[in-house]
Formats: structure tokens, sequence, C-alpha cells
């Protein structure tokens, strides 16, 4: 990659190449810490890289057992009404304060039936008559700069190299194999898939077909996989193996597909033969390097436009030593892990979430089970919410889509569990998790089963898209009828305080502790945000009568922001948080992070009582959790204390190929940990742009390329001495720019230009602002 340092002295970009990469020395052991995945979105797979035998385990988003076709599956919602079981949890509540998520479970929650798991596809088998001792020079590499990863080994005096990548344009994976002597290759292919469908294949002309269904539901799959030889002999074996003899270089391509199609309540399309057959006919026809070089150009104009350089040096050492290292606390290659990190989680991203396809599921695209953990599905009291945070800010906003799809396919069902679980007559919602099944309902476990909040907190990321983009369009057609919906929920499912008159959550659950109360700050910070978002893109898109119903909630809503005993912001309307409690979840900061409710310049007691609450749960937790953390002390602009825990992520919850590990592996903590490097850089959530917020010593002199902001702006910036030298403002709309730096007034001065000239800056202490014409690029620089 080429990324931008800009020297002190002149405030100028010099380009520097820093290569990104994660590189091991050998074969992959064990898939989940030294797998190195590459995805499509809707393919991926996880490249051994091992000799002998090369097993590519692979999968297709949309292979579920489960749902509609399986045995007793019901959405998760009940036939009947279960309005007098939440009247019964409610009068417990009202009558003696709470509930345990037990009773509460005993009423409300249910058994789930044929919810269904994320499946892997099978595995992709490529055998060589190689002896995996006589090997040398040993190399398995993912570059990031190229989404490719390549195996490159020497046996008996010949240099051979896998090169392995997963296209978006083309939708195939696509394996090549060669090698610096002619005839050199020699291998055979066969795929092998769990015993839990039905299986049958087929080989014409180098293309092995196999095709079945799943047991559970009769959900039909089929891949198909092209083998393309270069020279030497093919033969096919029983026909289940293709095997190629002395080539000079093989070129395997694989497409797989299903029937699914993502609409309630069904949820099946084609059979996925043709579309299959057509994807890799189409493939097949153009070389690899062409191939190749669709994939370079698409995920390239995607991850370019982010470059960060935070001082690392281009470093030879494999990842597991990098991080080995790291754990020791050995500064020498620290920021080159770090920003090898933040890249990598963009990168995952990218692999995992592309339009046409399903949103990144617990672990991305990536699974190698039957029985995942957690179904690898979809949780949605934070997982699913983190594994998107980073899309606006890192500019990646287009990789939403198929967040957006899947949670609009979500509305239908969801409100039919509305009605039925919570009794109301309108809008949506949804509880814990989901699946690709429209499972709007509710599990029967205790400490985490009930979050009606769900629906309002994944709304967020639509009115986000918008402010984000100034997409107006985009408002009006997508984001505000959804946002509607999940907030006419609300407005019939909040009930008075009979304590203070104020609307509240009944019943509410913090995640994933303590008693079912009312109004725990959780609950009514998300509904607040959901609200105050609504009320304000009502007005945009001119529904005045609407916006005057959510003003006239909103101006009795309970917030959730209580300040306790003892300094902490209160996680439950009571005065009753524990100051040694250390529990993962701290939704009850949710105003703080990822809400914008608690401006840390206006409101110093609310963020002196973020700060209080943070330290006592401490820096620990599961992967997301440290990741949210992350997110949560920049905003409190602590770079330092963000910087820690950042750092502790890496070390306690990292895996040797960087996957993050809450254990098991699961990507939210890769996806919160990048969101929360760009909240360091760059915040621009209470209307103005601050620049380098919280960023820590450790990396006092850097530059970065392309973050996004708030009302279409994208800014480089570059600093030495932990101060921002100059910032480039790109901006796509006219407007007030507010500015706001963490310097000292008396020391600096502000100017800004464009185009060489001077524009007219309003200078308010180190802060300032600017009007700006439209789509343009103004430079602000910082003198003496
Ligand atoms: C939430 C978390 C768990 C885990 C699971 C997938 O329930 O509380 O830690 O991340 O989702």
């Amino acid at each position: 990659m080429l990324s931008v340092h800009w020297s002190a002295a002149h405030a100028e970009p010099a380009p520097v190449a820093t290569p990104l990469s994660i590189r091991f020395d050998r074969p992959a052991s064990d898939w989940e810490s030294e797998g190195l995945p590459i995805g499509n979105g809707a393919m991926g797979a996880v490249i051994a890289g091992g000799l002998s035998r090369d097993l590519i385990q692979f999968n297709e988003k949309t292979l579920w057992t489960g749902g509609p076709g399986a045995e007793g599956y019901d959405f998760g919602i009940p036939a009947e009404s279960q309005a007098k079981a939440l009247a019964e949890v409610r009068a417990g509540i009202a009558e003696k304060g709470s509930i345990t998520p037990e009773r509460a479970a005993e009423l409300l929650g249910r058994k789930i039936t044929a919810y269904g798991d994320y499946q892997t596809f099978g595995d992709l088998i490529i055998d060589s008559p190689i002896n995996d001792s006589d090997v040398i020079a040993y190399r398995r590499e993912l570059s990031l700069d190229d989404a490719q990863v390549t195996v490159s080994f020497t046996l008996n005096g010949v240099n051979y190299r896998r090169e392995y990548f997963a296209s978006y344009p083309d939708g195939v994976i696509a394996i090549k194999l060669s090698a610096d002597q002619p005839g050199s290759i020699s291998i055979a292919t066969s795929i092998a898939v769990p015993d839990n469908r039905s299986f049958t294949q087929n080989i014409e002309t180098g293309r092995l077909t196999a095709t079945g269904q799943l047991n559970s539901n009769q959900l039909a799959y089929e891949m198909q996989v092209q083998v393309l030889p270069q020279g030497g002999v093919l033969t096919i074996i029983d026909n289940k193996k293709i095997q190629i003899t002395n080539a000079d270089s093989v070129v395997i391509l694989l497409a797989a597909g299903t029937n699914y199609a993502q609409r309630y309540p069904h949820y099946r399309g084609a059979h996925p033969h043709q579309k299959v057959q057509q994807i890799l006919d189409a493939a097949a026809t153009k070389s690899f390097a062409q191939l190749q070089a669709a994939h370079r150009q698409d995920y390239q104009r995607l991850f370019n436009r982010v470059t960060l350089n935070i001082g690392q040096g281009a470093s030879d050492t494999s990842t597991p030593q990098l991080l080995a290292n790291y754990k020791k606390g050995n500064s020498v290659w620290d920021r080159s892990l770090e920003a090898t990190y933040f890249q990598f989680g963009r990168y995952l991203l990218i692999a995992s979430s592309r339009a046409g396809s399903l949103p990144a599921t617990l672990q991305g695209v990536w699974n190698n089970s039957t029985t995942p953990p957690w179904n690898a599905d979809y949780h949605v009291n934070i997982n699913l919410q983190m594994n998107y945070w980073l899309a606006e800010t890192t500019n990646l906003p287009e990789l939403m889509s198929p967040y957006f799809d899947f949670v609009d396919s979500l509305v239908e069902p969801g409100k039919i569990s509305a009605q039925k679980i919570a009794g109301v007559k309108k809008g949506w919602t949804l509880f814990l998790n989901t699946n690709v099944w429209g499972f709007t309902g509710v599990i029967d476990w205790p400490t985490a089963f009930w979050q009606p909040e769900a629906a309002a907190w994944l709304a967020q990321h639509y009115y986000e898209h918008y402010v984000f983009s100034g997409d107006e369009k985009f408002l009006r057609e997508r984001a505000y009828p959804l946002m509607k919906s999940a907030t006419e929920f609300w407005l019939e499912f909040l009930i008075k305080d009979p304590r203070d008159g104020k609307w509240i959550v009944s019943p509410s659950f913090s995640p994933e502790q303590g008693g079912f109360t009312n109004g725990a700050a959780m609950s009514q910070q998300i509904v607040f945000d959901l609200l105050r978002n609504t009320y304000e893109a009502a007005q945009v898109v001119g529904d005045k009568t609407f916006a005057q119903q959510v003003q006239k909630k909103l101006t009795h809503l309970d917030a959730g922001l209580r300040i306790g005993s003892w300094g902490q912001l209160q996680e439950w309307k009571e005065d009753v948080d524990d100051p040694k409690n250390d529990h993962r979840h701290i939704s009850h900061l949710f105003a703080l992070h990822p809400g914008t409710r608690i401006n840390v310049h206006k409101d110093p007691q609310l963020l002196q009582a973020a700060r209080t609450t943070l330290n006592a749960r401490g820096d620990g937790g599961t992967g997301w959790s440290q990741a949210w953390k992350v997110n949560m002390w920049a905003r409190a602009l602590d770079g330092d204390r963000a910087y820690k825990v950042l750092g502790e992520q890496l070390q306690c919850s990292t895996l040797s190929n960087l996957w993050d590990n809450h254990p098991p592996f699961q990507i939210d903590g890769n996806f919160g940990a990048v969101a929360g490097i760009a909240e360091m850089l760059l915040q621009s959530h209470n209307g103005e742009l601050h620049f380098l917020p919280a960023l820590p010593s450790a990396w006092a002199t850097g530059s970065v390329t392309g973050l996004r902001a708030r009302g279409g702006i994208t800014v480089d910036m570059n600093w030495a001495k932990g101060q921002l030298i100059s910032a480039r403002i790109h901006t796509t709309r006219p407007g007030e720019i507010n500015l706001r730096t963490q310097l000292q007034a008396e020391k600096y001065s502000l100017t800004v230009t464009q185009a060489g000239a001077a524009v007219a800056l309003k200078r308010k202490g180190t802060n300032g602002s600017f009007s700006a014409k439209g789509e343009s690029t103004y430079l602000l620089n910082v003198g003496k």
C-alpha cells in the first residue's frame, strides 16, 4: 500500500511504500488461529497452505440449516399473544421493583426450534505428491494491499507458488499453482462436505459439479470447481478427483450458491445450478491475470481510500512473532502490528460484506463448522452493530448495503413479533439474536433473551448513513420508513413511570446481568437515540405530524442519564451499582458511544460519571468488550487510555492470524477496534470536526488520509509531537464547517486556504469555523 508520510518540517506528503501483510512461516495447524481468510462478501475461504494436502475450507453465506423447511420453525413468534405474560412481568416489577431473569424467562422466554446454524460449505482439497519435510523456504502471506494469499516454498530446487483470492467482480474463489520450472505441478483436486446433507458429484471437461440438499431444511446447494491446467495431463479418477500430472501451472476456480432468497416467509428462490454455472463459465473464459487484475482493482478502490502511518516500519517478522513480541512489551515492531491490525479490520469488512449478499456474521463469512459457536448468527445486542461501526468512518460506506438489505428484511416478521410478544399494534422489533430466516422472537436464556431495543439500535446505522453522506434519497426511501416503524413500536410500548411521570421501558434488562427492572439506562438511552434521530429525520422528510408526536414523547422520555452515589453513570434507574462489578457489557454508556447524547464539551459531569463507570468496570473483558472500551475512551478524549485498552486487546484477545478472540474467534472485536482507532483520530458527532481528539502519546508523529466525517466530508491529517500540523478537508456540500483542535490557543495560529487563497475563518480560541462552498478541498494549517 502506498501510505503518505508527511514530514513535520514541510507538512507535505512524501509517499512511502509500507506493505501490509499477515505472514506465517508454516502451514496453518489450526483453522481458527492460523488460517488466513479471503472473501468476496458472499463467499469466504480460509487458507491453511498445507503442502501434501492443501485443504481450502470455504463458505457461502446463505448455507444455513433450520428455518422454513425445518420441522417446527416458527420465526420465534408465538401463535398466541403474550400480552398477559408481559402484563404479569410488568406487575411483578411494579410491585417489587424487580424480578429475576429466570422468572422473566419463565413467563416471556421461548424454547426455540429449528433456529439453524451457519454451515461450512465444504473443503476443496488439493493433494500433491510432496514430502512435507523436504520443503524449505516456506512462506504463507495474506497481503492486505492486494487481498490475496500467497504461499511459496522450495522443493528439490524448484520454487513453487500458490495464489488464492476471492473476487467480488467475478464471483469466484481463484487459485493458481505455479512453479519456476515447467512440468512441476502434479495435483489431485477433490471436494469433501459434512454428512448433514445429500451429495452427488460429477466431473466433465475439468469441471467438478457437486450438488445436494441440507437434511435439516432441504435447502439446495451447488458448487462447481473448474480445473484449468497449463500443459500436463488431466485424468478423472472415480468421477471424484481431477488429477493433473506434470503441468506448468494450474488454475482452479470455485463458485457456490444455494436456493436461499432473502424473502420472508419462505426464503427460497431458484435452484443455484444456473447461476453457479454462469458465474463459473464466465470466469473460466478469463485468464488468471485478468481475474486477478479485476479483483485487485475492485478491492483497492475501497481499501486504498484510507492510509494510516503511525511510524510503522516495513517489518519482515512473521505475524505470530510480532504478536509474541508485542505481548512481551517489545516496542520495536509495535507500530507495525497496530497499523496492520487497523487495516486488517478494513480488509475483513471488504471481504465479508459486499452488496448482494448477507451482512457479516459473528464470524464474518468464515466458519468451518456445522455447529458453530452461537450458531455464527447475528446477535443484535452489540455484535452486529459493532461489526459496522467502522464502515462510515473508515470510508467504506457501500459495505453497509448487506446490512440494510438484511435489517429491512426483518421488518415484516419483526412487526408480528412486536404484536405477539410485546402486545403493540404498530411498529417492529426483535430481541437478542436473529438468523437468515427472519427470526425475530425471543429465546429462553434468562440472562440474554430480552432486548426489545434491538431494532432501535439497528436503526441508528440508517440515520448515521444519512448523516455521513447527506443522501436525502436514502433517508426518504429507506432510512426513514424503517426508523419510523421502529419508533412506532416505542410510542406504544413505553409506559409512564409512576415514580416521576417519565416514559420508560418496561421490562428492561441491562445486558446480561442484574434483575428485570423498569427503565434501565441502556434501554432509555437507546430509545432516546432512536426517537431523537427519527424526530430530526421526520423534519427533513417533512413528516410534520409524526415529528410532533415523537417530540411529545421525547419531552418526557427518561433519557437514562443519572449520576449515582459513587459518581458513576447509573446502570439502572435505582442507584444500586456495585463499584466492583466488572461485567463486560457496558451498554449503559451507550450515550457516550455509539450514541451521541453525552457531549463531552458541554456535559462535563456526565463525562466524569462515564469515566468513573469505565474505571470501575476496568479495562478487561472479551474482545468486543475491549474494542468498545477503546471507542468509549476515545469519546472521553483519553487517547492514552484508549491505546492501553487497544494494546491489551492485541495482547489478550487476538489470535496469531489477528482474528479477534472472544474466545472463540468472534469478528466484532476486529471491527470494533478499527472503529475505535478512527475515533481516536477524528470525531464529528458533535457537529464539528475534531482533529486528533484522542491521539495517544505512542503515536506522536503520523498521518492519515481518507477518514470520513459526518456531513459528506473526508479528512487527511498529519501531526508531529502529538500536535496537528495540517489537515486537508474535502467537502462535498455547502455548509458551515466547525473545527476543533487540541491546541493551546495562545501559541498557535490557524489558517484555512482553498487553492492557495485564504478563506475567512472565524476563530474561537483553538476552534474555528468557515463556510464550505460545496465540492472543494480546504487546507487547514497550524502555525506558531
Ligand atoms: C452477546 C455477548 C456475548 C457474545 C454473544 C455472541 O450475547 O454478551 O459475549 O459476544 O453475544
